[in-house]
């Protein structure tokens, strides 16, 4: 990666990204990625978990049949098969790509996305002072991005917060993300953030604690945006029995692919809840998946989808994904598929593992 980036649990500085190749029995191809990181610092999946799940249950599930439309993945996929939910996503969401390429239909297309081009945000790791995070975010204004995420975490929020608001100017659109790092103990300064008008403190604690979230947001003005805690259409409609004014990042890779993506985008769009597109350091094969999906209507908050430049020396795509000086990276809306090539020369020069399934 370009910089390190750290995050209330761990520090990324470069990334070891599994990639999927599906080819159906017409020799129709795609390329998908797995968003699950190497350590289980962010989920309980690492890439080495996705591995051993695609290989014995996954995989062999989905090669056992055909598969009549990739909303029938979801289902099959899921059954008797318990979380695993960013290797399901890689494959589920590589089926909808490779109907896409099938069709001759951009991605955007097929899922139902209207958007000519996507609103972009930078999220930015947790830095060594104040003043490195300040310049940091005074050159992403700069840059054109049209929000800005910083991570933060106890003893790492306050004055980095109130640095960035001072470096960005009152009425630019901030955020914190803290990762899970707060306890109901640590989470009782969190009050103080009101004073700052973020545009919401995307999840403070732990993934699977929606009550404390919920009992938290009643006692803040700044909104609560939920990213681990949303696993599924149902989890979400759990986060709707606690009352209204959430905002959810949707990641395709964390909730098992689109069938569900979609699915919560739908259902927040008629509850009223705001979505945006969530990242997570994806190469330019898992980028195009976000593209795709941030098309939909209801992404209505600049999503976490920086260009190629923000996060490697050379992408694995061609073209990289680049951002105009407003923000805004193009939908390929007019391109088959995921609407990018794959740089094959250079997966293979990176590859350290492979292994090939096939159809019984
Ligand atoms: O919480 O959104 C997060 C990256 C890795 C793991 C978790 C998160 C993130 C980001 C990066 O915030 C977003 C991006 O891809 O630019
Ligand atoms: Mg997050």
């Amino acid at each position: 990666m370009v910089e390190p980036f750290a995050i209330s649990s761990g520090v990324t500085t470069s990334r070891r990204i599994f990639l999927l190749e599906l080819e159906d029995g017409d020799g129709v191809s795609t390329w998908s990625e797995c968003v699950a990181g190497e350590r289980p610092n962010y989920s309980a999946e690492t890439i080495d978990t996705a591995w051993w799940a695609i290989k014995e249950w996954i995989g062999p599930r989905v090669l056992s049949g055909s598969v009549p439309h990739p909303s029938a993945l979801h289902g099959r996929i899921g059954r008797g098969i318990r979380g695993h939910l960013m290797a399901r996503a890689a494959i589920e969401m590589g089926g909808w790509a490779l109907w896409a390429a099938r069709e001759d239909m951009s991605l955007s297309r097929l899922l139902g996305g209207t958007r000519e081009t996507v609103a972009t945000g930078i999220s930015l790791g947790i830095q060594e002072s104040p003043a490195i995070l300040a310049a940091k975010c005074q050159s992403a204004l700069a840059a054109g991005y049209r929000k800005v995420k910083i991570k933060i975490r106890p003893g790492a929020d306050i004055e980095f917060i109130a640095a960035a608001r001072d470096a960005l100017g009152r009425d630019a659109p901030l955020m914190a993300d803290a990762n899970s790092a707060y306890t109901q103990t640590t989470a009782e300064h969190l009050a103080d953030l009101d004073a700052f008008g973020l545009m919401m403190l995307e999840q403070p604690l732990a993934a699977d604690d929606l009550r404390r979230h919920a009992a938290l947001k009643d006692t803040l003005a700044t909104p609560i945006c939920l990213d681990e805690s949303i696993t599924s259409v149902e989890r979400t409609e759990d986060m709707l029995a606690f009352g209204g004014g959430w905002i959810v990042n949707i990641k395709p890779g964390r909730v098992g692919g689109f069938t569900a993506a979609v699915g919560i985008h739908d259902l927040c769009r008629r509850s009223g809840i705001p979505v945006w597109g969530g990242g997570m350091l994806e190469s330019g094969i898992g980028r195009a998946y976000n593209v795709a999906l941030a098309s939909l209507p209801h992404f209505t908050i600049p999503g976490d989808i920086s260009p190629s430049a923000r996060y490697w020396e050379h992408d694995i795509v061609t073209p990289e994904w680049t951002m105009d000086t407003t923000g805004m990276v193009t939908v390929p809306r007019d391109r088959p598929g995921l609407g990018v090539e794959i740089d094959i020369d250079r997966v293979e020069n990176l590859t350290v593992r492979r292994k090939v399934m096939r159809a019984p």
